[in-house]
């Protein structure tokens, strides 16, 4: 009697993987290792779901780094131990995406133990595989928090001991203390009877999370030879003889009755109520707010200088008259240690759009109020984009013909008016002028917002902003 093997490829898994051209059919995870056979089976159970196309994978830092060319299905990786927050801003934008976190000992228990803590603590309705394989794999088998008691690994290379060392760090049962987790489970692969069990342990998780529960954890002990210094068979007698002696296997939560609020979606607030959210009431404001647009889209501005130049408020004004003018706004700023003459800068972003993120990597416009912003951040302008610079601190004005420069000189204007402390105002008109995505009444009918705690500053704002409409003006004309 011949038997017929059928090995099924999970589909949620390429079939064959674009790493390394000559072996698409392997993975780069060494004989014996456990994260194949996990990442089998995560494949299988998201195929079980039918969540191929709405699954997001978030790889760590680790072995598992490049899980990304195995899973066919949505990826992103992050920076170490970041993978729980990543997944909670992933599932909290996509409440309908399936996310699944795979982490590592040194990924999740080390670096990112705070991450862990505090997703778990959130209740978030994620999914986060860890594989405790007691040692950092990838970089060549350090000590891990998992690390065993008398465990040699390159650096407890006489074993690792309490007074040194530590304990093991046990997560399920760490996590089991705390009161929002849905399901916390601990299994290990090694040989079929735990590889079952494992199996379906990954596959409730992911069912935890269609069925909006909560936060689901599987923690697998997993051998890793290569680092053990074992052969595979050894190690996989090890993963189960020893590791569940200090990791022992079972479920440590499983459900509860708290009301999490999952699927957790975002609360639609109305645009016209932000400003008063955040404190920006506009009763001051006596102009007719949806003509306050101009026919630029989206604009993102790099406004920097040295702290003291008002390069924030400049933003803020930006923002405000944003927001008059019902625009998607965010600000970002940036700035050093130091309250007076730091490095500060902040981002800008006016957009007709909903904004992905605030940070801004090619500004539309550089505002340059010294010259250190222009060394910094010229060569980041996207082309036909433009640079206004202020001249009276800017001796080298920026090399680029393919966006338009513009100088003005700000602390001049300022001081003819009495007060250097307005050229950021000065700098707001020259950029109104050479084309702003906010009109200037939406920027004077910002004033009164911005300036409220120094209502007497109004007026001399405005002049400023003037003098800089003119400044640009004449440099036009010239
Ligand atoms: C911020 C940062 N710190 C340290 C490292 C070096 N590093 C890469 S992987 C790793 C540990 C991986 O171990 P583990 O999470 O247990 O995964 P494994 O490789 O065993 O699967 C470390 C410390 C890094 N890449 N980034
Ligand atoms: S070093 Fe260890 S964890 Fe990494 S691929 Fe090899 S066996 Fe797996």
């Amino acid at each position: 009697m011949s038997i017929e093997l059928k090995h099924r490829c999970p589909t949620s898994i390429h079939e064959e993987f674009e790493r390394k051209a000559g072996q698409t059919w392997t993975t780069h995870y060494c004989p014996g290792c456990g994260h194949g056979v996990v990442h089998k089976y995560v494949a299988e159970a998201i195929d079980d779901f039918g969540l191929q196309d709405n699954t997001v994978f978030v790889s760590p830092v680790g072995c598992a780094v490049f899980a990304y060319y195995y899973f066919d299905v949505g990826n992103i990786q992050v920076a170490h131990g970041r993978a729980p927050a990543a997944a909670t801003a992933l599932k909290r934008a996509n409440p309908d995406s399936l996310v699944i976190g795979y982490q590592g000992d040194g990924d999740l228990a080390a670096i990112g133990g705070n991450e862990i803590l505090h997703a778990a603590n959130r209740g978030e309705n994620v999914t986060i595989f860890f594989i405790n394989n007691a040692i950092y794999g990838m970089t060549g088998g350090q000590m891990a928090p998992t690390t065993l008691m008398d465990m040699k690994t390159t650096t407890t290379p006489t074993g690792r001991h309490a007074e040194n060392d530590g304990f093991p760090i046990r997560v399920c049962e760490l996590l089991s203390t705390l009161d929002a987790p849905y399901y916390l489970e601990r299994v290990a692969v090694g040989d079929p009877k735990h590889n079952n069990k494992a199996r379906k342990a990954v596959h409730k998780a992911i069912e935890n999370q269609v069925n909006n529960k909560g936060f689901s954890l599987v923690e697998i002990l997993s051998p890793c030879p290569t680092s053990w210094k074992m052969s595979p068979v050894d190690a996989a007698h090890y993963n189960l003889e020893e590791m569940t002696k200090t990791f022992p296997l079972g479920v440590y939560r499983d459900g509860h009755e708290l009301e999490l609020g999952h699927p957790r979606r975002r609360r639609e607030v109305a645009q016209r109520d932000i400003p008063a959210i955040i404190g920006a009431e506009v009763e001051q404001s006596d102009v007719d707010l949806p003509d306050h647009t101009t026919s630029i889209d989206e604009a993102r501005y790099k406004v920097s200088g040295f702290g003291g130049q008002g390069v924030l408020l400049l933003g803020q004004m930006l923002s405000q008259a944003g927001m008059l003018a019902r625009r998607q706004v965010s600000w970002m700023p940036s700035y050093g240690p130091e309250m007076r003459g730091g490095t500060a800068n902040c981002s800008v972003t006016l957009s007709m759009q909903e904004i992905g993120s605030p940070v801004i990597q090619n500004p539309s416009v550089l505002v340059a109020m010294n010259q250190p912003s222009i060394e910094r951040f010229a060569r980041d302008v996207a082309p036909g984009g433009a640079i206004l610079y202020n001249s009276s601190m800017v001796d080298q004005p920026p090399e680029r013909d393919d966006v338009e420069v513009v100088p003005v000189a700000a602390n001049e204007i300022a001081d003819r008016l009495g007060d250097p402390t307005v050229a950021n105002m000065v700098v707001l008109g020259a950029l109104l002028e050479i084309g702003c995505a906010v009109s200037h009444e939406a920027v004077l009918a910002a004033l009164p917002v911005v300036c409220k705690s120094r209502p007497q500053l109004i007026e001399l704002n405005k002049k400023a902003i003037q003098e800089g409409i003119s400044a640009v003006q004449a440099v036009k004309l010239s």
